[in-house]
């Protein structure tokens, strides 16, 4: 389809009062974010320049993993991970939904890039949407761009699903109680009703660039991930790329800006939440980031915490669902030590020091460029990527996995991969806290069958390549009085030095049955108590033991005859080891 019918098409079906083909120009933006300020959706912040902050309806404050759907044309190509609807029952409930879903709106054509300019890998997409902060969040988090004449794009239609009836009222966040978030991935379109907020609107973001994404790596054997890429140097000079997954709101942002403790070690962000990666001609994995910005979580982002986001969104910046202070700057909770005496939450309401309810949102987020980011690393914009030398898997875990982990092989690198599992964070409804399993930090993002997910991983290994080797990581575990060991962020760098070593044969580790361990990590002037270091480290066997057996049955009883059979196995040899 031309991009002419597809816009056709979808304005006659949407029905929208006018439309507006975008440009991404600065003027352009300017004009949106005015309007956006006359509907009362945001205002500018004083303290901040080229920066707004928005409310969001109090409905629609997260992704809808009950709402999205993968509608691929069989039930067994979505898998068991994701909700199904045969493709054609499932246009008979979106098409009378977008129905005129537009009038008394104008229709926004967004042409859009994903990855780097001039990219063998970068891939195109046309978002038609009818909101203005979309196009305002989507110039920060694309390349807007001209599509080319016969050049494939993803086609994504997205309405808050309000329409206006003549003399009707608009409300500052149009959203709707009715949400869907429709993937169909073999025509490699996506629709998406009723929400305006993060990954459910901003459709280059999870739908793109994950769902979409991670079939189009399956066919076309690459892969696409939900993970950050860091360039990690070291006192010598010498540099290596590290990309690693974590569920969402795990600290990904944090890792990727790292400001490193450990003297004479430098990270640089490329990405913080997607790669897209092919094997290179030299049997090397390069990795781009598909995107063009972060759309971060606030909460818990501090001078402290990660003090290169809180550069990178002194201006220019969207804030989200964060509180408002009397002087009219942002603050979050985490952000100082001492909030304000008063604040407005992120209700709008006014808010009082000691108040039992949060003032941001705790998925609360600023959405900005990457460029703006004092760590990005130019190497970010090379179209043949960056060479990775180790992937890293980490999950929120209070006991069971240790620090950091490398495993012994790729299969066995794999299954940790699909073995992550997760404290529920607020990034999706649900009840917060409780474990879930989120195989490779994907369970909400893979477009496919995940069984067949699983498989495509392991059969990347092939002669002639050089696979990176595999970690995991956990920086949440906690000691028997309950709080965490390690103190994370800036002090996570000693974990990625004994990585960078490793990679380089130059550190020493314990064996473990499932890997291998730190002997000597870098503790030097950290101040943690033997007990809680050891702990640290401790591979438990009977926890592991009854770990094993869980996985084995969450497996089989969630794929089927879809896992790999491979996995079993080295399933059954870790087991006869504990
Ligand atoms: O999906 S969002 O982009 O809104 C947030 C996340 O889950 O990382
Ligand atoms: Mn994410």
């Amino acid at each position: 389809m031309s991009a002419k019918d597809f816009i056709t098409g979808i304005k006659e079906l949407c029905a929208p009062d006018s439309v507006h083909i975008c440009d991404g120009s600065e003027g352009e933006f300017q004009a949106l974010a005015k309007l956006l300020e006359e509907k009362g959706t945001w205002q500018p912040l004083k303290k901040r320049p080229g920066s707004f902050y928005a409310r969001s309806d109090p409905s629609d404050v997260a992704r809808v993993e009950a709402s999205t759907y993968i509608c691929s044309a069989k039930e067994s190509d979505a898998g068991p991970t994701n909700n199904w609807k045969d493709p054609i029952e499932m246009i008979a409930v979106l098409e009378p939904l977008f129905r005129n879903c537009m009038k008394g709106r104008t229709m926004y054509v967004i042409p859009y890039a994903m990855g780097p300019k001039d990219s063998p890998y970068t891939k195109f997409g046309i978002e038609i949407t009818d909101s203005a902060y979309v196009v305002c969040s989507m110039k920060i988090m694309a390349r807007i761009v001209k599509i080319e004449e016969g050049k494939d794009f993803v086609c994504g239609i997205h309405s808050v699903g309000m329409p206006l009836e003549k003399g009707q009222e608009d409300v500052p966040w149009p959203c709707n109680k009715v949400k869907y978030i429709v993937h169909f991935p073999e025509s490699r379109e996506i629709w998406s009703y009723g929400s305006g907020y993060g990954g459910n609107a901003l459709l280059g973001k999870k739908c793109f660039a994950l769902r979409i994404g991670s079939k189009i790596a399956k066919d076309e054997g690459w892969l696409a991930e939900h993970m950050l890429i860091l360039g990690l140097t070291s006192p010598e000079g010498e540099k290596k790329y590290i990309a690693a997954a974590f569920p969402s709101s795990c600290g990904k942002t944090n890792l990727a800006m790292l400001q490193p403790s450990l003297k004479g070690w430098k990270v640089e962000c490329v990405g913080d939440d997607i790669a897209w990666m092919h094997f290179g001609k030299d049997g090397r994995l390069y990795a781009v980031n598909p995107e063009n910005g972060f759309f971060g979580v606030a909460p818990g982002t501090s001078m402290d915490s990660n003090p290169n986001a809180m550069k990178s969104i002194e201006k220019n910046t969207i804030f989200t669902n964060v509180a408002l202070t009397q002087d009219g700057d942002v603050w979050w909770e985490g952000m100082t030590k001492v909030p304000p005496e008063e604040l407005t939450d992120w209700k709008g309401k006014s808010w009082k020091r000691g108040s039992a309810e949060k003032a941001a949102h705790p998925n609360s987020r600023f959405t900005v460029s990457k460029k703006q980011c004092p760590i990005y690393d130019p190497a970010g914009e090379k179209p043949e990527g960056v060479p990775i030398d180790a992937i890293l898997f980490g999950g929120r875990r209070a006991s069971l996995t240790p620090l950091v982990l490398e495993s012994f092989n790729w299969s066995e690198g794999v299954l940790l991969g699909a073995s992550i599992s997760s404290e529920i964070t607020a990034a999706s409804e649900g009840a917060q806290g409780a474990l879930r399993h989120d195989p490779f930090a994907m369970l909400p993002f893979c477009g496919y069958n995940m069984g067949d997910y699983f498989q495509h991983w392991l059969d990347l290994e092939q002669p002639g390549r050089s696979m990176p080797k595999i970690f995991a990581v956990n920086w949440f575990r906690k000691n028997s009085q309950g709080k965490y060991i390690w103190p994370g962020y800036g002090e996570n760098t000693r974990v990625l030095k004994w990585i960078f070593n490793r990679l380089e044969n130059r550190e020493d580790g314990s064996k473990t049955p499932i890997g291998i361990v730190p002997k000597n990590l870098d503790v030097t002037e950290l101040n943690i108590s033997k007990e809680d270091m050891d702990s640290l480290f401790v591979i438990d066997s009977t926890k592991y033991n009854q770990e094993c057996l869980e996985l084995k049955s969450y497996f089989s009883e969630t794929f089927g005859e879809r896992f790999p059979k491979k996995f079993v196995q080295i399933l059954l040899n870790w087991q006869s080891h504990f």
